[in-house]
């Protein structure tokens, strides 16, 4: 009975003897238990890996404790719970930032220091959680981290790939892949659930049987695969709560393959059960194109049955009536990627749960919200003949969402097929697909997009029909990024910095404080520091940068504007124009005489980046970088005055290293392409001026520090559409007179080999020539515009007061553009869900 659980819940606990301390000492002996017991070395020698993980051990112990306590908490006061479905997800490394979210980097690093260790170089060890692309995925991440601080009932849901982004590795100026087995080395910060493990079915037909006299459809599948949860937890900063990322895993069931065992086909039968595993064996690397290809369907329904599965066992647990679903469950669609479980709550409710199609139509209605992250209309499409295949009742489904969907609009918009074409889920045509965005749109009670421009280009262009439809739909909710990574963990000179200014450490919770640093503006201690904050992480870059690059012996100057541009490489985001600025400028270089050199600002010019595989046009940009680099480093001509570094391999720890230590970031997509970006946010919290296009969320960076503070340029969005206009009107090549000279002059050089490789670049040079590419992403017409905010970036350096104040004044405007801001704005007019904080 009753006393009998409490007197063993006691005895429990004085076995416990409470909660694990915090304490130097404390996490000293739980280190060496760690490196005793569970890395099994010799206290007496171990290594820095083997601290690493020793360490990584001790903390994953108190995660485990918040995150048990973070759950009996949700389970006892069963909150609404929302559910981040996302692909992806960009974690980088774990230890620096759990043990500055639970408060105890201080003692970790005196327990370390004692062993003789230094926590710096331990947390070094750490290989990146690499399961993404980019922006999307990251952006994941970061929101992971303010809903676990915002106290929110909230669990994120992914895939577990065994392979995650792959590594670049630079051949003679070539990209090369590597696979990234990223658990190779173990992973300390998942908790293996072998017995939270669902069946996820594939192939099979669809039968009608009678059912107490009505007519219903089964599924009969034709294999089985199990899917294993692997659960991180997410620790909030400033909170007990730590939240769970449970990711997924495929392996044999096993049912799989049942029918070679039977007849005897022992070894094929153990051969075979390999194919279940390769479902979340590989993140797809491409982050825009859709291939349609089967392994990539398989990935996404894996991950849509088990989480499904897995959110409603847990509903069922807590409530009997799915009458009750809206209120307890949001789910949230990360793009497209995961939208077939639109299609699968509809199967579980209607053909498992037997209710009845309209009244589950309409739970379903209320339950899912959506957020895009592209501007083009071209989105993600299924193939039918794909579903057909692999999950033929979900392809009825959608027919019959798709066929009622329809029928409502005939009532709306009368017989216009032209435009019930265009809405329609189904693509008819020679490749009969099923459009995932409009599913999206379609059943979502909310579509959001990721800054004010997006949603404004999704309202009149992109979904411009449905949001004639359904206008109170469409929302913003700009990006954010979370301070505790990108200043906390990868500044912490700058984090020391502004809470001695501020006087307090509350901005790390409340990213709005930061505009008090505006108080110190004219300042000149505060300058002085603030300087000094940005030397120190120029060293630590210019060293990362002389060590990669030991082959060319490369040293860069401190005194060296550091330009940075780091992203996936991509035709839109313009690095072509970036290389073709660095061209304009060695040629300025090489005509000037010895006193106006003398007056120059030395620049380190630093691109970072990886290309999808499959595109050719991204791996020449690659190539043509290095290219330059090579001509230009080796200009004894030139010396310091300006370098140019391609830093390989480009991730989430690479990025917290470059961006604390830029002066100068470059953000130069062509406006109305970048849909937010989030990088520019990252570069701002780091006191780091931009040089951007009005494009994405930089028009809204815009609004917070003015005009004046950063370096804009470039075509603005009303612009874009004329200029290209205009230049397919023009029947003939532009005139050269009418290609601004020094543009010309720098393509010539290309194009005619002035770096190598005259043919290999040579369709790189036509995407920006007439008749071929026809500079789609507009170059030409921007490069004169780029060069004037080139300059002026060069100016406002000389003056080193002015630069300061500018630095310190983005920073003081960066607060709006955390993402703490961006999730408790989902959560109030979005998800609708409260708080729900785990008392101590
Ligand atoms: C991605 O990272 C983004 C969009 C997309 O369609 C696919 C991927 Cl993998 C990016 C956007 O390009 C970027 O502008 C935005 O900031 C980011 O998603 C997060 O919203």
């Amino acid at each position: 009975g009753l006393g009998e659980h409490r007197a063993k819940a006691e005895r429990m606990y004085s076995l416990m003897d409470g909660f694990l301390k915090n304490d130097p000492i404390s996490l000293q002996k739980d280190i060496l238990h760690h490196v005793e017991y569970t890395v099994a070395r010799s206290r007496f020698s171990f290594d820095d890996f083997e601290a690493y993980q020793a360490l990584a051990h001790t903390v994953r112990d108190r995660l485990i404790e918040r995150w048990h306590d973070t759950h009996i908490y949700f389970k006892r006061t069963k909150p609404k719970r929302l559910y981040f479905l996302s692909l992806e997800f960009l974690m980088g490394r774990s230890l620096s930032n759990s043990v500055i979210n639970l408060g105890i980097e201080d003692q970790c690093a005196e327990a370390l220091n004692q062993l003789g260790f230094e926590f710096e170089v331990v947390a070094e060890q750490e290989g990146d959680a690499a399961l993404g692309n980019g922006g999307l995925a990251r952006l994941s991440a970061c929101q992971m981290d303010s809903l676990a601080t915002l106290d929110y009932p909230a669990w994120g849901y992914g895939l577990r790939y065994e392979y995650g982004l792959f590594r670049q590795i630079i051949v003679d100026g070539f990209q090369h892949e590597k696979p990234d087995y990223w658990l190779n080395f173990g992973n300390p910060w998942e908790i293996e659930r072998i017995h939270v493990t669902y069946e996820v079915k594939f192939y099979g037909t669809v039968e009608e049987v009678e059912m107490n006299g009505e007519k219903q459809k089964v599924w009969i599948p034709g294999e089985t695969v199990e899917a294993v949860a692997y659960d991180n937890p997410i620790p909030g900063y400033g909170t007990r709560n730590t939240i769970n990322l449970r990711l997924w895993a495929a392996k044999p069931s096993s049912k799989f393959d049942l029918e070679a065992y039977n007849t005897g086909d022992y070894i094929n039968s153990v051969v075979n059960r390999q194919k279940a595993e390769t479902i979340s064996n590989v993140l797809y690397p491409d982050d825009r194109s859709h291939q349609g290809k089967e392994l990539r369907l398989k990935q996404q329904y894996f991950f849509v049955s088990a989480s499904l599965q897995d959110i409603m066992r847990r509903f069922k647990e807590e409530h009997t009536n799915f009458d009750e679903l809206p209120e307890k469950v949001a789910l949230h669609l990360n793009d497209t990627h995961p939208s077939l479980s639109i299609a699968e709550v509809m199967r579980m409710l209607v053909d498992e749960e037997h209710l009845g199609w309209h009244k589950a139509w309409d739970i379903v209605c209320k339950i899912f919200s959506f957020t895009t992250h592209t501007m083009v209309t071209d989105g993600e499409k299924i193939p039918v003949d794909l579903l057909e295949s692999l999950l033929p009742r979900h392809l009825e489904i959608l027919y019959e969402i798709n066929f009622n969907f329809l029928e409502e609009l005939k009532k709306r918009i009368g017989l216009d097929y032209s435009r019930l074409a265009l809405l329609s889920i189904v693509e008819e045509g020679a490749m009969k697909s099923i459009r995932m965005a409009n599913l999206a749109i379609v059943c979502s009670h909310t579509v959001n997009g990721v800054s004010k421009l997006h949603l404004e280009r999704l309202k009149t262009k992109t979904f411009k029909d449905f949001y004639g439809l359904y206008p109170e739909k469409f929302q913003c909710k700009t990006n954010g990024v979370t301070q505790r990574r990108w200043i906390v963990v990868s500044n912490p000179g700058l984090r020391d910095l502004i809470s001695k200014w501020l006087g307090t450490e509350a901005w790390i919770r409340d990213a709005d404080l930061l505009s008090g640093l505006r108080d110190h503006l004219d300042n000149a201690d505060f300058h002085l520091e603030w300087k000094m904050v940005k030397k120190v992480n120029k060293m630590r870059l210019a060293e990362y940068i002389e060590a990669f690059l030991t082959l060319s012996l490369l040293q860069v100057s401190l005194d060296a504007m550091f330009d940075v541009q780091v992203k996936r490489i991509h035709e839109y985001k313009r690095q072509l124009l970036n290389i073709f600025g660095i061209i304009h400028r060695y040629n300025c270089l090489k005509n000037m005489d010895k006193d106006s050199r003398r007056k120059v600002v030395p620049r380190v010019c630093i691109i970072g980046g990886k290309a999808a595989p499959g595109y050719e046009i991204a791996k020449k940009i690659i190539k043509l970088c290095h290219a330059v680099a090579e001509k230009i480093n080796n200009d004894t001509d030139i010396g310091d005055l300006l370098k140019v570094v391609f830093i390989p391999d480009y991730n989430v720890s690479v990025a917290e290293l470059v961006i604390p230590g830029a002066d100068l970031s470059q953000h130069l997509s062509t406006a109305g392409n970048e849909a937010s970006g989030t990088g520019n946010m990252k570069f701002l919290m780091n006191g780091c001026l931009l040089l951007a296009t009005a494009d994405g969320s930089t028009v809204e960076i815009i609004e917070e520090i003015g005009e004046d503070n950063l370096f804009l340029f470039g075509a603005k969005v009303h612009e874009v559409e004329k200029r290209r206009q205009k230049r397919l009107s023009n029947l003939a090549p532009l005139q050269p007179a009418k290609v601004p000279l020094h543009f010309a002059r720098v393509l010539r050089m290309v194009r005619d080999g002035y770096f190598g490789h005259k043919d290999y670049f040579k369709s790189l040079c036509e995407t920006v020539e007439f008749g071929f590419g026809n500079d789609y992403y507009l170059l030409t017409s921007d490069f004169g515009s780029y060069l004037e905010a080139q300059a002026a970036a060069d100016k406002a350096f000389v003056n080193q007061d002015k630069w300061t104040r500018m630095s310190i004044l983005s920073v003081a405007g960066s607060g709006r553009f955390s993402s703490d801001r961006t999730i408790q704005d989902y959560a109030e007019s979005t998800w609708k869900i409260n708080p729900c904080r785990c008392p101590l």
